[in-house]
């Protein structure tokens, strides 16, 4: 056990990657499975903001990107539940789990998408929060995870510029076009920040996966990139970032913001959030829908086996 113990801690120390066959503790599995499972329901249930526009985008080019990206999201979710699968676990438990309400998914999926304008913001802020989160994941110690991440990220990457683009058209628009923008920024804005999860010192679980390398940064590390990284990119836009004390610090190189809401973020992951219960809703239809699909796989797989058998 001892010897077992040594190798993983050499495997993490030497920045090498833990596989599936590997020896790793109850507490780094459990770690994993958690973060994964959250983040592969975070996909899927993420379909669903973006989602209730398909049918009402504005043209065919527009249509095509957003189904596109929704899509793209599916796959995320599926590459996701594979990697957890190599953990132990299946995806029908997580699902189980993510129905009944005993794991988490992301808190800003628990808010409304009012007008076309969301679609927008949600590629450029949401998509560009996932991705300064998801970046240093490429290099989280467990190896299935960190290499599904590279694929992800990469899509993100065309998810946050379609929003961008989108963004840009509508900023050239119309007056109410601009007003659309505007009112999505500020609807946005501070749930994003939110993403990053609870402030460090509240934050349970970072120090431990810091040391095991699941997390490469802090909460509060990645949400002050993603604020650096934004403001020069909502001026080029021509929108206002709702934060009076949105500020350059020269002193600590980095913009200082004022404080979040740490309430709303509780209330949004226990469940009473602007849209929870709808998501939920929406999540168990189509998984009940979905039963005549699984059945008849799982019929063909048997006839298909029994007949190689015969
Ligand atoms: N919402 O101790 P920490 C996307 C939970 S994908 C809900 O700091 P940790 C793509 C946390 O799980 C978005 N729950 O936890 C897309 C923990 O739960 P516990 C998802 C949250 O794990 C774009 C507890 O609070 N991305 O957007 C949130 O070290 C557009 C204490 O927190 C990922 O999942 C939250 N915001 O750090 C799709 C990325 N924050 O212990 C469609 C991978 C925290 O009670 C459209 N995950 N919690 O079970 C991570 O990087 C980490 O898990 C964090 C949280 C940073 C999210």
């Amino acid at each position: 056990m001892a010897d077992l113990q040594e190798h993983f801690d050499r495997t993490i120390a030497r920045d090498q990657r833990v596989e599936p066959r590997d020896w790793m503790p109850d507490g780094y599995r459990g770690t994993m499975i958690r973060q994964i499972a959250q983040h592969a329901h975070s996909e899927i249930i993420g379909m669903q903001p973006e989602g209730a526009w398909i049918t009402r985008a504005p043209s065919l080019r527009r249509k095509a990107i957003l189904l596109a990206k929704v899509q793209d999201e599916a796959g995320h979710g599926l590459y996701l539940y594979s990697a957890a699968e190599t953990l132990g676990t299946d995806r029908a438990e997580l699902t189980g789990k993510l129905i009944e309400g005993r794991q988490k998914y992301s808190s800003i999926f628990n808010y409304p998408t009012l007008s076309y304008a969301d679609v927008g913001v949600i590629g450029w802020l949401v998509d560009g929060a996932a991705i300064c989160n998801q970046v240093p994941l490429c290099r989280s110690s467990y190896g299935p995870y960190a290499r599904a991440m590279i694929r992800i990220c990469k899509e993100e990457s065309f998810h946050q510029r379609q929003g961008y683009e989108l963004l840009m058209t509508m900023m050239a628009g119309t007056p109410a076009q601009r007003d659309m923008v505007q009112d999505a920024v500020d609807r946005w804005w501070w749930p994003s920040l939110m993403m990053f999860g609870p402030p460090d010192h509240a934050s349970p679980n970072t120090e431990r996966s810091m040391a095991w390398k699941i997390k490469r940064h802090t909460n509060d590390e990645l949400r002050q990139r993603f604020v650096d990284m934004t403001v020069p990119q909502a001026e080029a836009l021509g929108v206002t970032l709702p934060d009076p004390g949105l500020r350059w610090n020269p002193e600590r190189g980095h913009h200082d913001f004022g404080p979040i809401d740490w309430s709303e973020l509780q209330r949004v992951i226990s469940g009473n959030g602007p849209c929870n219960a709808e998501r939920m809703a929406v999540r168990r239809a189509a998984h009940e829908d979905g039963a005549w699909v699984r059945e008849a796989a799982a019929a063909y797989a048997r006839k298909t086996r029994d007949g190689e058998a015969a």
